[in-house]
């Protein structure tokens, strides 16, 4: 389908694809086996200068919006979600200092980020605050010119690979949400450590840790934006990133189908290629289905952001459900058409349906996604 891009937009397209096609694909297999962070493929990309996709020109990225990041995403994640979650964890990371840091701020770390020399990761998740984001139990404590950090992160992807850290922590405990802020750590700040690699079902080469803060003290200055001003900024936060999630549920679903197609041409049962089965040609078509209707949605919805960019949380929300549970469907299925071989390591489809499954919970659950949809309608039409 044309979705009318523009001739920028198709250049970003050109080149997610091209790294995607000549160095994703061919190592996603050990890449995975040996939960291999994959720095050097990052690094290229970060030479094709993807990394500066939605960083402002004045800070040396491109200043593009939310429709050039999911095309980009899109493209990588069909050849690899932990690839793609790995790049955009860099976004997430990224925009709390965006949306709300000071110059200073912008000017130390945002073109770092762009020109890709170092990696950004975002820390909110804790081991009793997942759904219930505003439930965290890290502290920050201002002495003197110091903030001190404690606590302890959860699942963080990036986690160790990262140079620049997003965290939230709690600044005044009595006002609920309105209590947490925002504060930028940097590997290597004394009492900021990591926790193990995690090991996880899918998404292997992505990094996945803790991140522990025992008395980490950091310069009154790396607090990102005014105290308490923290959880607004995540919720902002996760509005404009959750369509990258979608964009990696597109592009993981496409990988797919493109397994799924030529193995029912080439594979004969009963005298005939399976294509030729209506049973096997209903589930590719339920397939292409799902897909172009998430793409097309995905695309309106990056689109309307980034025309109007606030009060998004209903139209962000709605696609990472209808994508990454097209995805979850579509990787299944793709499994099906391929039966006792899409069962096998030696083909994709078994780790694409393994890492689709994230892609529901992470950056918000589906279920949570539904709740902000079904309150915002209870809002629309009280
Ligand atoms: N944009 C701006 N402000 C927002 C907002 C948004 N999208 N969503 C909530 N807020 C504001 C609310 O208006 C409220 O402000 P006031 O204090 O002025 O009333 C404040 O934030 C708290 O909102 P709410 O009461 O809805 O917070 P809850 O604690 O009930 O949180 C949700 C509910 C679902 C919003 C939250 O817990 C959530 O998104 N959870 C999932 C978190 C997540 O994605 N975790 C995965 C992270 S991995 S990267």
């Amino acid at each position: 389908m044309d979705y009318f891009l523009t001739e920028e937009q198709q250049m970003i397209v050109d080149i997610a694809s091209q790294v995607t096609d000549e160095r994703i694909i061919p190592q996603r297999a050990e890449l995975d086996e040996n939960h291999t962070f994959p720095r050097e493929i990052l690094n290229e990309m970060a030479q094709a200068d993807l990394f500066g996709i939605p960083i402002p020109e004045a800070y040396g990225g491109f200043g593009g919006g939310c429709m050039d990041i999911v095309l980009a995403v899109e493209q990588i994640g069909r050849g690899d979600v932990a690839v793609g979650t790995a790049f955009a964890a860099n976004f997430l990371g990224s925009f709390p200092i965006m949306l709300s840091g000071s110059e200073e701020q912008k000017n130390k770390y945002l073109p770092e980020v762009a020109s890709g020399r170092k990696f950004a990761a975002f820390g909110l998740t804790e081991a009793n605050a997942g759904s219930d984001a505003s439930g965290i139990q890290t502290t920050a404590v201002l002495d003197g010119d110091e903030w001190v950090i404690n606590g302890t992160k959860q699942w963080i992807t990036n986690g160790g690979e990262a140079d620049i850290y997003s965290v939230v922590a709690i600044t005044d405990r009595a006002r609920g949400p309105r209590g947490a802020s925002i504060f930028i750590l940097e590997k290597g700040d004394p009492g900021f450590t990591f926790g193990p690699k995690e090991k996880k079902m899918g998404i292997r080469a992505s990094s996945t840790t803790e991140l522990i803060f025992k008395d980490c003290r950091i310069p009154k200055d790396r607090i990102v934006g005014r105290a308490g001003t923290g959880f607004i900024t995540v919720m902002k936060t996760l509005d404009i990133s959750r369509p990258g999630i979608a964009s990696l549920a597109v592009g993981l679903a496409q990988g797919a189908l493109d397994e799924a197609v030529p193995y029912a041409k080439q594979r004969r049962q009963f005298g005939k290629p399976i294509i030729a089965f209506q049973a096997v040609q209903h589930l590719l078509a339920d397939m292409a289905i799902g897909i172009e209707s998430s793409r097309a949605l995905v695309y309106a919805t990056a689109r309307h952001i980034d025309a109007h960019p606030k009060n998004v949380s209903r139209v962000s929300a709605m696609c990472k459900t209808c994508a990454t549970d097209m995805a979850m469907k579509v990787t299944t299925d793709a499994v099906q058409v391929m039966g006792g071989y899409g069962y096998m390591c030696d083909y994709p489809v078994e780790k694409m349906m393994r890492d689709a499954k994230i892609l529901q919970i992470y950056e918000g659950s589906n279920q949570i996604q539904r709740n902000v949809i079904g309150q915002e309608l209870n809002r629309e039409y009280s």
